[in-house]
């Protein structure tokens, strides 16, 4: 297959505050990747729009989540920042990939199940059809390496199904426009590290997630010092020691979330972790790590309260990074539309 020249996209569904998942399993990730990529890092507010939503929210939302990424280290001067919606390409060729993509792979998303819940009829189409919009978020900019949670490893794979299948069905008119053997590359899912799924506080075998009722199941960025630390005191546990081995996790999920927290935010192993913590107690484990996450998210906390107090600077931000994201969709769109036969 043709070689693609390395770039990273990512999003993130302005829904309401970050949290500490959305930081370890991506936010942090952008950041890292910046050093060594160009970078498209998104706001996909249509995403939004999937579940029941308030305008006001949404508008509100999406600066925070512009101002997070600011916040978190992401230099929008160095990458693209911007919202999706100002970009109309994305919608357009979520479209085409409609027509590309089958009613089965639909079927089989595990999130649109979670989320639509047990009245399946009342979801919007929008939701169902969440992982194809997704899918024309990244191959819009033939994005090749995509920084995300765990949660999402299942909708990348259907990106790279509708990939593969775009490149076989126009295969003739992709190589007659010059374009070699495939126009989109399969793009790479960057899942990786101590805490690519964060679980709940409250419960270690579901994920932390904003539209979780309970605000102590998640640390969200804007928490200050002394709420990160009651939540992380207050973190479910179990009656054993912290055992001295990564083995000694299995089947103690709430263990392991914690673990996996403190080792992405120290940058360390687990291993490492538990060589240092193994065979304590749980109270002292819980003091370093309220110590660690309050040490790494309060200047977090500072630059978003800052950032959110000056919706002017984060509307720059987002109004140049839709200027420099279209630049590179618009002649991309071009080419699919003739790929596959639209007059424009
Ligand atoms: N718990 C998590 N652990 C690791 N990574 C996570 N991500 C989300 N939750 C965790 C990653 O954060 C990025 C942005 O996610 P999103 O907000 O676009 O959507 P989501 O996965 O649906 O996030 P939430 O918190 O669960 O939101 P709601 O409750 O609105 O659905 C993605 O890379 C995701 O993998």
């Amino acid at each position: 297959m043709a070689k693609f020249p390395e770039l990273v996209f990512s999003g993130v569904q302005p829904t309401g505050n970050l949290h500490l998942g959305n930081y370890l399993g991506a936010l942090k990730r952008f950041v890292e990747m910046q050093a060594t990529h160009s970078c498209l890092y998104c706001v996909v507010d249509l995403h939004a729009m999937t579940m029941p939503h308030d305008p006001e929210t949404l508008r509100r939302t999406t600066r925070e989540v512009t101002a997070a990424f600011v916040a978190c280290g992401v230099d929008p001067k160095k990458n693209v920042v911007f919202n999706q919606s100002r970009v109309g390409e994305h919608a357009e060729l979520a479209w085409i990939f409609d027509c590309v993509a089958r009613l089965g792979w639909l079927n089989r998303m595990t999130q649109f199940k979670e989320k639509a819940g047990k009245d399946r009829e009342a979801a919007s189409i929008g939701l169902y059809n969440y992982p194809v919009l997704m899918a024309a978020d990244i191959l819009l900019y033939r994005a090749t390496h995509v920084p995300v949670g765990e949660d999402q490893r299942q909708h990348l794979e259907l990106t790279r199904d509708i990939a593969q299948k775009f490149n076989n069905d126009f295969a003739a008119s992709i190589a007659e426009r010059g374009w070699g053997d495939a126009f989109f590359p399969l793009p790479e899912g960057l899942i990786q590290g101590p805490a690519m799924r964060v679980m709940s506080l409250r419960d270690g075998t579901k994920k932390m997630s904003k539209s979780d009722p309970s605000e102590y199941s998640l640390i969200a960025l804007t928490d200050d010092a002394d709420t990160i630390a009651q939540k992380i005191r207050k973190a479910k546990t179990d009656a054993e020691p912290l055992p001295s081995e990564v083995e000694g996790l299995t089947s103690r999920p709430e263990a392991e979330n914690l673990v996996g927290i403190y080792a992405a935010l120290a940058d360390e192993a687990k291993a490492d972790v538990l060589r240092r913590f193994g065979g304590g107690q749980f109270s002292q484990f819980k003091n370093a790590l309220a110590e660690l996450t309050v040490a790494k998210l309060t200047p977090i906390r500072a630059e978003i309260l800052r950032l959110n107090a000056d919706p002017g600077f984060v509307d720059s931000i987002l109004a140049d990074g839709a200027r420099k994201a279209q630049a590179i969709a618009k002649p991309n769109m071009d080419a699919v539309k003739d790929i596959v036969g639209l007059i424009r």
